[in-house]
């Protein structure tokens, strides 16, 4: 490619995630996107995104966990495959761009390049993973962790959703995970090269039209369950209950309070649930969740267990039983080196403003670069707000993305 060219298709972009937006639970009131795991919706937009992949002249086809892939055979077989790519499914009221960008992205990129340059020398594949964000069931990167053997489609007999709906049912009564399906785990990947929404607020503070992410943060999620005694709100003195709310609140101010303390990290409290979850009745038991980042893999542990420890401490001096079960562990991962310099040239000849920087979000690149050579490229977020209806990137800056992308395509394909 001798310039890479710039494209204005970011109206175009937006049509298409506004389509795509459509594909949700309940209208939400608020704009948002819920697009769950192997919920209708899920379905729905994996079928629109199979249609435009075909339409922008890709062979599509699906894996045996619910990963659509679009292809465009490269004239080289004994290559390796170039992938792009992100995750179809969201948080609850989530927003438009987080995942689907990367996937219409991917997907104006191959159409460009087989539109304009034809057969590509190395096969180039766009996916949409069937999920990535652990918003349904107690497991994340569901999709590219099967794709890279983190897990096989029958991982997680025993996980089960908040109605008690397992993984494996939910799989199989929306046509996956059945015999004969093609299996997931790939082995002819050279490289992974994710577009995505930066969802934090440096790129607008510094006024820089693309992110080349450096490094993904370390992340841990676990489950804190609280069991004490559920009694009658009216008779039971101050000093007397074993009171599984109140103990929750102490350990979120101390979780608040230690993470203050430590430089860089972030630690969240997404969701809580009390049971029996009725206002004139001393919760007997309330579960939360925490999630909890770091760029360093020490400090990540270190927080952790003395997180932990305290934690042990406001259970025994409250007399209640306590259970701490992790259910994600990522430690922070490099991206490659020579893809983001490679993705800094383009920027330049493209005339795009642009810094190298950490993500603060976890991405399904962090499972492909131990595996194959590894890059992200962010657009800036709207005041950095993300998981929210109000996550937005101008059609400008959505267009910007995929310039740098085709062209980064175009030289790792077709030279
Ligand atoms: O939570 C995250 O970092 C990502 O959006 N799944
Ligand atoms: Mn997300
Ligand atoms: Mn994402
Ligand atoms: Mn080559």
């Amino acid at each position: 490619m001798d310039q890479p060219v710039r494209f204005d298709m970011g109206s175009e972009l937006w049509l298409l995630l506004e389509k795509l937006a459509t594909f949700t639970e309940g209208t939400e009131a608020t704009g948002g996107v819920t697009r769950l795991l192997y919920t209708q919706p899920w379905k729905e937009a994996q079928a629109f995104l199979a249609e435009t992949m075909t339409e922008a002249g890709l062979d599509v086809r699906f894996d045996k966990v619910g990963n659509l892939f679009g292809r465009l055979q490269g004239s080289n077989p004994d290559v390796p495959v170039i992938l792009t790519g992100s995750h179809i499914d969201t948080v609850r009221n989530g927003g438009k761009l987080d995942g689907a960008y990367g996937i219409m992205g991917g997907i104006a990129a191959l159409k460009y390049l087989k539109e304009t340059h034809g057969t590509p020398i190395h096969t180039l594949e766009v996916v949409s993973f069937c999920e990535e964000e652990g918003s349904r069931f107690p497991i994340a990167y569901w999709g590219s962790g099967n794709v890279t053997g983190l897990f096989d489609p029958h991982s997680g007999q025993e996980l089960l959703d908040v109605e008690g709906t397992s993984l494996q049912s939910a799989m199989e009564a929306s046509g996956f995970g059945l015999r004969g399906q093609p299996d997931c785990k790939r082995g002819d990947l050279g490289a992974f090269v994710e577009l995505h929404i930066e969802q934090g607020v440096i790129l607008e503070r510094m006024a820089k039209q693309i992110g080349i992410v450096e490094a993904i943060v370390g992340q841990r999620r676990y489950s804190v369950s609280l069991r004490g005694e559920a009694n009658h709100a009216g008779t039971t003195p101050m000093n007397m209950r074993s009171d599984a709310m109140a103990c929750a609140a102490e350990m979120i101010v101390r979780l608040e309070l230690l993470a203050a303390r430590a430089a860089a990290l972030v630690a969240t409290v997404g969701r809580i649930q009390a049971a029996p979850n009725i206002p004139n009745v001393i919760p007997g038991t309330v579960e939360f969740t925490l999630d909890i980042r770091h760029d360093n893999e020490g400090t990540l542990s270190w927080f952790c267990d003395y997180l932990f420890q305290e934690y042990e401490d406001i259970a025994n001096r409250r007399g209640l039983g306590l259970a701490i079960t992790p259910w994600l562990a990522t430690t922070p991962v490099p991206m490659d080196r020579s893809l983001a310099e490679q993705i800094e040239q383009v920027c330049g000849k493209l005339s795009l403003s642009h810094r190298r920087m950490f993500s603060g979000a976890g991405h399904d690149a962090q499972l492909f670069s131990p595996i194959c050579p590894t890059a992200m490229i962010f657009v800036p977020s709207k005041a950095g707000i993300s998981h929210s209806p109000d996550e937005y990137s101008s059609p400008e800056q959505l267009s910007d993305g995929v310039s740098v992308l085709a062209s980064l395509l175009y030289e790792m394909a077709y030279e």
